[in-house]
C-alpha cells in the first residue's frame, strides 16, 4: 500500500478567497423573464471594459439554457439579456433535447473570438459543445465535440504544440477524472490523456473530479481551479481545490493542494436546490493581472463572487501540495493503494 504523506495546512480557505459583501450577485430576481435558477455562469471581460456573465439559466421545465448579463463593475447593476442568449436548438443539435448548462469562455487571440465549451444534455447523458463567438449575440456551433458522458470542458486559450487543447471530464471505467484532447480544427479531437485522476479513499476529492473555470496562464504554469465531490450520508458536497500543470506540456502536473481551498459556508451556498454546491465556472483578471474574481453557482441556485489573488495561490501551492514527497501528484498512486 503506497503511504499517504500529508503536509500541515498552513493558511485556511478564508485567507484565499473573500466573498463579496453584495452576495449573492445574481439570483432570479433579476431576471426579466420566468426562470427558476440563475448559475454556473461563465465569465469573461469585453473590449468595453464590461464583465460578461454567461449564466446557465433553469426554466421551470427544469431545462437549462444560457443567458449574458453585463456590468460595468462586475459586482452590481447588471443588464441582463430580454431573452436566451444562447438556447439549446435540438432541432438541428439533437444532442441539446434537454437543455445547455455550465459554459466556460476562453478568449482565444488567435482567433481574435470567444470559445464556450459547454454541456449539452441529452438521451445519452452530458456531452461537450462547442460555440465560437465575437460578441455573444451571434454564435457558430460546433455541435458535440465530445459525446457522452463528457462535461466541465474549457479550451485552452492557445495552441500546444500546434494543437488546439481542450480540459474535460470523460465518466469512463476508469471513473470521474479530469482529461486533455487535441485538435488540429476544433472539430476532430484526439490524443487524449489523463491528466489529473481523482484520490481514493477518505480524500476530499475521492472519486470524482472536474475542472471549474478555464485555466489561468501565470510564469509557474497553468494555474487549474478544479471541483471534488465528495459523497456523504446526506448528499454530495462539492469544494474547489487547486493544481499547477506544465506550461508547455499540460499534461504534466506540477503541484497539487492537499486540501480544498473554497467550500460551502454560507447559507446561500448550504441551501438552494442543491445543497453544499459552490461550482465556479468563470472568472475575470483585474488590471493588476494578479486579482481573480472567481463567479460561481451557489446550491444550484444563484450565482456569487469571491475575490482572490495568484500570486497567493501560487504560494498556498507551494506550501501545501504533495509534490515532493514521493507521491504521483495526478493522484495514480492513489489508485494503486487501494
Ligand atoms: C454537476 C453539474 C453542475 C451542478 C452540480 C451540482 O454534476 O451538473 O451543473 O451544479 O452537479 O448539482
Amino acid at each position: 500500500m503506497a503511504a499517504e504523506r500529508q503536509r500541515p495546512v498552513k493558511y485556511t480557505n478564508e485567507s484565499l478567497f473573500t466573498r463579496h459583501s453584495g452576495n449573492p450577485i445574481l439570483t432570479r430576481d433579476h431576471w426579466p423573464y420566468p426562470v427558476n435558477s440563475v448559475f454556473n455562469a461563465g465569465a469573461t471581460r469585453l473590449p468595453d471594459g464590461d464583465t460578461l456573465l454567461l449564466c446557465r439559466v433553469e426554466d421551470r421545465r427544469g431545462l437549462s439554457h444560457l443567458c449574458a448579463a453585463r456590468s460595468a463593475n462586475g459586482f452590481d447593476e447588471w443588464r441582463v439579456d430580454r431573452e436566451p442568449t444562447l438556447d439549446a436548438n435540438p432541432r438541428d443539435y439533437p444532442e441539446e433535447i434537454w437543455g445547455i448548462e455550465d459554459p466556460r469562455i476562453t478568449y482565444v487571440p488567435e482567433l481574435e473570438q470567444y470559445a464556450i465549451a459547454y454541456t449539452s444534455f441529452a438521451r445519452g447523458g452530458p456531452g461537450v459543445s462547442l460555440a465560437l463567438t465575437r460578441d455573444f449575440r451571434s454564435f457558430e456551433r460546433y455541435g458535440v465535440i465530445m459525446s457522452p458522458e463528457d462535461k466541465d470542458a474549457a479550451l485552452l486559450p492557445r495552441k500546444i504544440g500546434g494543437f488546439w487543447a481542450l480540459i474535460h471530464r470523460p465518466m469512463t471505467t476508469l471513473g470521474a477524472h479530469m482529461w486533455i484532447s487535441y485538435s488540429p480544427d476544433l472539430h476532430h479531437w484526439g490524443s487524449h490523456k489523463i491528466m489529473l485522476q481523482a484520490r481514493r479513499g477518505g480524500w476530499w476529492d475521492a472519486n470524482k473530479i472536474g475542472l471549474c473555470s478555464p485555466p489561468i496562464e501565470t510564469a509557474m504554469g497553468w494555474l487549474v481551479l478544479y471541483h471534488g465531490v465528495r459523497q456523504t450520508a446526506s448528499g454530495s458536497i462539492y469544494r474547489m481545490g487547486l493544481a499547477l500543470f506544465a506550461l508547455d506540456n499540460p499534461e504534466i502536473c506540477l503541484q497539487r493542494g492537499d486540501s480544498w481551498m473554497f467550500g460551502p459556508e454560507t447559507p446561500y451556498e448550504h441551501g438552494g436546490d442543491v445543497h453544499d454546491v459552490v461550482f465556479p465556472c468563470g472568472q475575470t483578471i483585474g488590471a493588476d493581472g494578479d486579482t481573480i474574481h472567481l463567479y460561481y453557482g451557489a446550491g444550484d441556485s444563484c450565482v456569487a463572487l469571491a475575490t482572490g489573488s495568484i500570486r497567493e495561490l501560487l504560494s498556498w501551492l507551494d506550501a501545501n501540495s504533495s509534490v515532493g514527497d514521493g507521491s504521483d501528484i495526478a493522484g495514480r498512486n492513489e489508485d494503486q493503494s487501494i
